[in-house]
Formats: structure tokens, sequence, C-alpha cells
């Protein structure tokens, strides 16, 4: 196994040892999972997966479709009936199995960060240290939870008896992004699990590869058959095919908002099937003239910067106090001046390249916007060369609220920098928009940090921190940027139902 295989460099032996990715990685999953079997599409088409790094193609995956989602469904309906060994099986089992899925995932880390790499051109240690941290810590926690999914019981009349039961949904759709293929997956597999579901899951077509592998994990280490299924393909298609699914209990989806309301009226137009959404933001970061510049600098150019700037958490607006305006401005200029871009498997590499053309061309044309809209463009606004995806870490100062690069999801590798005086002010700008993903604010004011915590319109608030996300803490959108939460306690309740069972005594008591 090259799990183990330490970096060695100038055989220095105290170097701290980091993973190595694999050489030459064959790719062995390029079908469709369904009932722990590998099929090829019933159209006989396939589609493409390319690395966005060189440009070239790593494989072509069978293409799933309406057909292939149906045959997924049934077999993740038929796993789900009542006396089949899923529902069967006592909770504190289904937490080992996903504990045992842990394990494969720890025992692969190597392989699994590679294809991530491969597919995502993400830093190849950031796909190890964080990706696949995110996903181990993830299991793990859901596995705890397995065998304390409990009812209550509620006192009624006295000659009744009243509880309640968390059971599972049914059948689960889960619908993922590109940015953190593997991540987003596990946020909606762990508690879907956990909670006695099963699943039917489309991976972005742009990244296949992690999603793949974990059908062969599923296979490995015991799941039954039909508890999930993988269908690989396009969102109009495939995903649609879910979407408006009527034995599709649950969809969970991370992605545009634009999809995001396709899937929801989907919905509505189906069977009502619950729909929990993870869409995009337009963050704001507020540096107060007192916070601890470094940190504040530092957070703020890896909160926009983290992933090719493809997150939907990314620090997209930054909002500087006027007397320090100019020189947050400096250091942030030199930071990104100094960020480190190219190949994505060497280990100095900070960023990699943007996912596809589509998403580098809409990139350069919001930058195009800025300068022409008057924002002050001080470093970078380009691509790096003629050839690939990779762009210039880009920041703009003298940012105004009506420019599109204030406004728009930018969804790459530029850092809007605007001025505000008076708190007041700035929590009205920072509220000012459709989303309320996340928000973050550096202060050592605690007076001013739980007054901003309070006002600020998003489903999570960062102190004097960015992007410090735990598996047990809620994570979610205000206003448009989606429904539900995922992670932590609050994600069980989206994916079981409640159901009251009330008895009534035969006898009143004496
Ligand atoms: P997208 O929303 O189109 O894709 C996300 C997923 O939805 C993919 O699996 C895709 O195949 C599927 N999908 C697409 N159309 C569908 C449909 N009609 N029915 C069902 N499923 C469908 O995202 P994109 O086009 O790849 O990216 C566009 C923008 O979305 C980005 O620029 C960014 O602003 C945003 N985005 C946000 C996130 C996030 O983490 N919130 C992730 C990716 C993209
Ligand atoms: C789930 C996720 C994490 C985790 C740690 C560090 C930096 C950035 C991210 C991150 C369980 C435990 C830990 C990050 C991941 C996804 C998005 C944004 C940031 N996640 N992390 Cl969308």
């Amino acid at each position: 196994m090259a799990a183990l295989n330490g970096a060695v460099e100038n055989g220095q032996p105290d170097r701290k040892v980091l993973p190595l990715p694999l050489r030459s990685l064959e790719v062995k999953y390029t079908k469709i999972f369904i009932n722990n079997e590998w099929h090829e599409s019933t159209s006989g088409k396939k589609f493409p997966t390319y690395n966005p790094s060189t440009l070239e193609k790593i494989c072509d995956i069978e293409e799933g479709d309406k057909p292939d989602v149906d045959n997924a469904v049934e077999a993740a309906k038929a796993a789900f009936q009542r006396g089949a060994p899923w529902r069967q099986m006592d909770a504190l089992s289904r937490g080992q199995l996903l504990h045992k899925l842990a394990d494969l995932l720890e025992r692969d880390r190597v392989i699994l960060a590679t294809l991530e790499t491969m597919d995502t051109g993400k830093p190849f240690l950031q796909a190890y240290f964080i990706d696949l941290e995110g996903c181990i810590k993830t299991l793990r926690y859901y596995a705890g939870w397995a065998d304390k999914i409990q009812g209550r019981t509620i006192p009624v009349d006295e000659n009744f008896v009243c509880f309640t039961r968390h059971e599972p949904m049914g059948v689960c759709g889960a619908i993922t992004p590109w940015n953190f293929p593997l991540l987003m997956l596990i946020w909606k597999m762990a508690p879907a699990l956990c909670c006695g579901n099963t699943l039917v899951i489309k991976p972005a077509e742009q990244t296949p590869l992690t999603s793949l592998y974990i059908g062969s994990l599923i296979k490995e280490v015991g799941f039954p058959p039909g508890v999930v299924n993988i269908v690989p393909g396009y969102g109009p298609t495939a995903g649609a095919a879910i979407s408006t699914h009527h034995s599709i209990d649950k969809i969970a989806f991370t992605g545009s908002t634009k999809v995001g309301k396709l899937i929801k009226e989907a919905a509505s137009k189906s069977n009502l099937k619950r729909v929990t959404l993870e869409l995009g933001g337009k963050n704001p970061c507020i540096v107060c003239a007192d916070a601890d510049l470094d940190l504040a600098v530092e957070c703020a150019h890896q909160g926009v910067f983290f992933n090719q700037g493809q997150c939907c958490t990314a620090a997209s607006r930054v909002f500087v106090e006027e007397q320090i305006y100019p020189e947050f401005v400096k250091r942030s200029v030199e930071y990104a001046k100094k960020r480190l871009v190219g190949d994505p498997f060497d280990a100095r590499t900070e960023q990699g390249p943007q996912i596809d053309q589509k998403q580098f061309d809409k990139i350069l044309e919001l930058i195009e916007s800025g300068k022409k809209e008057g924002a002050k463009l001080e470093c970078g606004g380009l691509a790096i060369e003629d050839r690939g995806l990779f762009i210039k870490p880009t920041v703009f100062s003298d940012v105004t609220d009506n420019m599109r690069i204030a406004k728009e999801e930018i969804f790459g590798p530029v850092q809007p920098i605007m001025k505000f005086k008076s708190i007041e002010e700035v929590i009205r700008r920072a509220n000012s928009t459709e989303y309320g993903l996340t928000a973050a604010v550096f202060t050592k004011n605690l007076d001013r940090a739980l007054t901003l915590a309070s006002a600020l319109q998003s489903g999570t608030v960062w102190i004097n921190c960015y992007n410090a996300l735990y598996a047990q803490a809620p994570f979610g959108g205000f206003k448009m940027s989606g429904n539900g939460r995922e992670l932590g306690e609050y994600a069980l309740a989206e994916y079981t139902e409640v159901k009251t069972v009330t008895i009534k005594l035969s006898q009143k008591s004496p």
C-alpha cells in the first residue's frame, strides 16, 4: 500500500512526512453501480471525464439516463422493503457498517485523494488533508448516531399512551457538485444511511471518479445490495430523472441556485418529495479596525482563494473598516502575489486549475466586468498562460456594492475588497443579498462580534476564523442559499419522518 509512503526529500529524517500521490493510477470503476454490481448504460452511451490540469481525457464513464435511474430506484426500493436485510438490521450494526466504510476510506485515502485531484485539479495535499479528513470524520460522526436516534413518549390523556418513532424516509436521491465531489456525497450519504434509508446517487458529470470508487467500498464493507446505488450521468437527464421520480422520497442537492430551483419545482410537480438544498453564497467577510490584522488578512485570503475559489463558502465580499483599508489591501495583494499556482500534484502548489472551460470563461468575463465597472485591479486579472484553465489570483480594491463582482457568485480566484465606515452600515450592506450561507467577522471587541453574529442573515457566522467546519456543527443557508441543514444532529431530521403512535388503553386506571 502506498498510503504509508512518506515523502523523503534530501534524506532529511526530521522533515514532516507528507503523503505522496500515486504516480500511475488505473481507474477501475467507470460503470453504473446498482445492487452492488457494475452495469453498462441502457443506452450504450458513455461520456468522458477530463483532468482539468492537463486537459487530457482520463477515461469514459457509462452514461446513466432515466432507464438506469429507474433500475437504481427499483433496487433501492427493494432494499428498503420490510423484511429486507437492511430493515431487519440492528441499528448498532448499521453504525458498524459506516465505521467500516470509514476504515476503508482511511486505508484507500491516497487512492481517493489521487483520484479526486485527477478529476477536479485541486491540490493533492488539500484533497488528502481536507476532503478526505472531512469524509472520514463525517462517516464516524454519523456511525455513532445510528443507534441513538430515538423517539419520545408524550404525555396525553390519562387513558392513552402516545409515542413517536423517527423512521427512515425511504429512497433518498443525492445530486452532488464538482467542487467537493466526495465530501458533498459523504455529507448526504452518512446521515441517510445512519437513519436507515437507501440511496440513489448522481455525481456531477465533471467528477464521477471518487463517487464510483465508493461503490466498490460499499460492496466490500458488506452493505446489502440496493442500499447504495450510483448512476453517473448528466443533470438534465439522469439528474432530472431523480428529481421527478415518484418513488424517490427525498432529495439532497448541492450546486447552483438555478438547478436548486429546478429540483424543488420537479419535487413539487412529482410527489412532493422532501428537498434539502445547499446552494451558493456571496459571503461577507467583515474586518473591523481593531482586528488582528495578520489573522484577518490570512483568513480572508484563504477564505476566498481556497479550492481555486470554487467554494460555496468563499469570502467573496470583503468589507474592511476605512482606517485599515489601505493596509489591508496592501497585505492582501502581497498574499495573492505569493500564492503558488500550478501542478496540483506538486506538494508546494496552493492553487490548481478551474474545473472546466465554462467556469474559466465565466470567471474571466466577471473579471472583465470588474475592470469595466471601475474597480481597481490590484493584481492578477488574467489567465496564467494561453493554455489550460489556470487563473492568476486576482484582487480588486475600490469595489462598490452595485458592481457585478460584488453581487454575483464568481466561483473563482477573485477577491473583491470594499470599504465601510460604521457597523450599522456594514450590517445593512452585508445583508443586502439574496444569499445567506456564511459570514465572517474579524474583531477583538466582544460586543461588536456578538452584535454582528446576531444581525448577519446567514446559516453560519465565523468569528476570527474561516471555513471552521465540523461534522457535529450544522451547515446550511438562510434565504436563497438553501433549505435545511447538513451535518450535526440537525441533519438527522432531514432524513427521518416522525410517526406519532397513539394507543387507547382498554381500561381506565383504577
Ligand atoms: P449545477 O448546479 O448545474 O450542477 C450541480 C449538480 O446538479 C450536478 O450533478 C449536475 O449534473 C446536476 N444538475 C444539473 N442540471 C440538473 C437538472 N436539471 N436536474 C437535476 N440535476 C441537475 O452547477 P454547475 O453548472 O456545475 O455550476 C454552475 C454554478 O453553480 C457555479 O458557477 C457556482 O456558482 C455554482 N455551484 C455551487 C456549488 C456549491 O457548492 N454550492 C457547487 C458547484 C457549483
Ligand atoms: C466536514 C468538513 C470538515 C472540513 C474541514 C477545512 C477547511 C475547509 C473546509 C473544511 C467534517 C469535518 C471537517 C471546507 C470544506 C467544504 C466546504 C468549505 C470548506 N471542511 N475543513 Cl464547501
